[in-house]
């Protein structure tokens, strides 16, 4: 059935307004790296709740929601993905990666080595669901799930960012392991892992993170 509603939480700002706000957005986007070492300060329950609620208003196809968020703060159960992650970034750096690939990440210089994996208060791991189960077994098709479990993560890193947090997209490969330490179904698959937390003090980045592509690189207008 087709049921409508208003679009009662729209607002139109005066044009200097939306101006302003689409230059000052750029300016707080721009602020926003991506960081390797972080802080084992404790961040609040509240805020990734919050962060992950804000994710979850991304849209998705058919409006089927295909994520699973898993918010990891206990120790033990970092640790144990600390461990498994490198063992798999260990084959990726020695055998599994071909040299243009390792090329490509000298200028960022990651190594299988991922403290952060353990002193980061918090991993988010995003799951995708390709299909839901229902509760009597039956499966219902989730579509254009990578696109929705990709733009909600972005959603996700943006409102880490806006809260004052870092953030760091790890993709260990393969990433299975996942499943069996968070106990999660056949019908979830590990998308990322997101670790987020306070920087760690006087925390430095790549320089070569600091180039971003130019509009007329980026974009064309017809
Ligand atoms: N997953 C590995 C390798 C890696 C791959 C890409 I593409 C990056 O942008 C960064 C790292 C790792 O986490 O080290």
């Amino acid at each position: 059935m087709f049921k409508t509603v208003p679009f009662s939480t729209y607002v139109e700002f005066p044009l200097d307004e939306m101006h302003r706000r689409a230059h000052e957005y750029l300016v707080h986007m721009r602020r926003r790296r991506t960081i390797r070492e972080f802080s084992d300060r404790p961040v609040s329950r509240e805020i990734i709740e919050s962060c992950i609620l804000a994710a979850g208003t991304a849209p998705s196809g058919a409006n089927l929601q295909p994520w699973q968020f898993v918010a990891v703060a206990d120790a033990a159960v970092k640790h144990r993905i600390r461990e498994e992650a490198e063992v798999e970034e260990a084959e990726f750096y020695t055998s599994k990666a071909p040299a243009e690939w390792l090329a490509a990440l000298e200028p960022l210089g990651t190594d299988p080595n991922k403290p952060f994996l353990e002193i980061a208060p918090w991993l988010i791991v995003i799951f995708a669901k390709s299909y839901d189960l229902l509760p009597d077994g039956r499966k219902v098709k989730n579509y254009y799930a990578a696109e929705s479990v990709g733009i909600a993560t972005g959603m996700l890193i943006t409102a880490l960012h806006t809260s004052g947090l870092a953030t760091l997209t790890h993709t260990p490969s393969p990433m299975g392991f996942l499943n069996k330490i968070l106990g999660r179904p056949d019908n979830e698959r590990p998308f990322l892992v997101l670790v987020t937390g306070y920087p760690a003090p006087g925390v430095e980045i790549p320089e070569r993170a600091l180039h971003k592509k130019s509009l007329t690189e980026i974009a064309t207008f017809v």
